[in-house]
């Protein structure tokens, strides 16, 4: 494998990583401050981002290269409130788009079609995911300093975690 799309593939499996643990303190964050919905929603979300992780750890052993598992620094534990929590998502994905992009960059300059290939999955996916983090931040804007509001707000995002499919069952994915 080009040693160049090997190690920017590795930088990304360390940053898809750091997503699933940034998004589980996230989780365990709204849990402790009884925001079920919001908590379920990122422990799914933490779960996807392992699964963004194993799929390119598996591509890069299965194409002839060395996927390196990561050390992954400890995240946020404290958040100010839940508008700043799916802020500071949004500000994440929009770092890792940047950096699939980069890696669409190596694949193309080292001509290595295939990996431009499989990455084009990852493209499609950093769209969705922050197109569901700018419509979260539009409501809670909406909703602004409305406790009630609030109290839909995460119940909505339970009722939607619950009928979406996950990394596991989407068959898409
Ligand atoms: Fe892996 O999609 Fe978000 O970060």
């Amino acid at each position: 494998m080009n040693e160049r799309v090997e190690a920017a593939l590795n930088d990304q499996i360390s940053k898809e990583a750091s997503s699933s643990q940034y998004y589980l303190a996230m989780a365990s964050w709204a849990e402790n401050n009884g925001l079920n919905g919001t908590s379920k929603f990122m422990y799914v979300h933490s779960d996807e981002e392992r699964f963004h992780m194993l799929k390119l750890v598996k591509f890069v052993n299965e194409r002839g290269g060395k996927a390196l598992i990561p050390a992954i620094s400890q995240p946020p534990t404290e958040f100010d409130n839940l508008k700043s929590v799916f802020e500071l998502l949004l500000k994440h994905e929009i770092s890792v788009t940047e950096s699939i992009n980069n890696l669409v960059d190596i694949c193309l300059q080292e001509k290595d079609y295939t990996t431009h290939n499989f990455v084009q999955w990852y493209v499609s996916e950093q769209l969705e995911e922050e197109a569901l983090a700018r419509t979260i931040l539009d409501k809670l804007k909406l909703i602004g300093d409305d406790n009630g509001g609030m109290y839909m707000f995460d119940r909505d995002l339970e009722a939607s975690v619950l009928a979406a499919p996950t990394a596991a069952t989407d068959t898409k994915k």
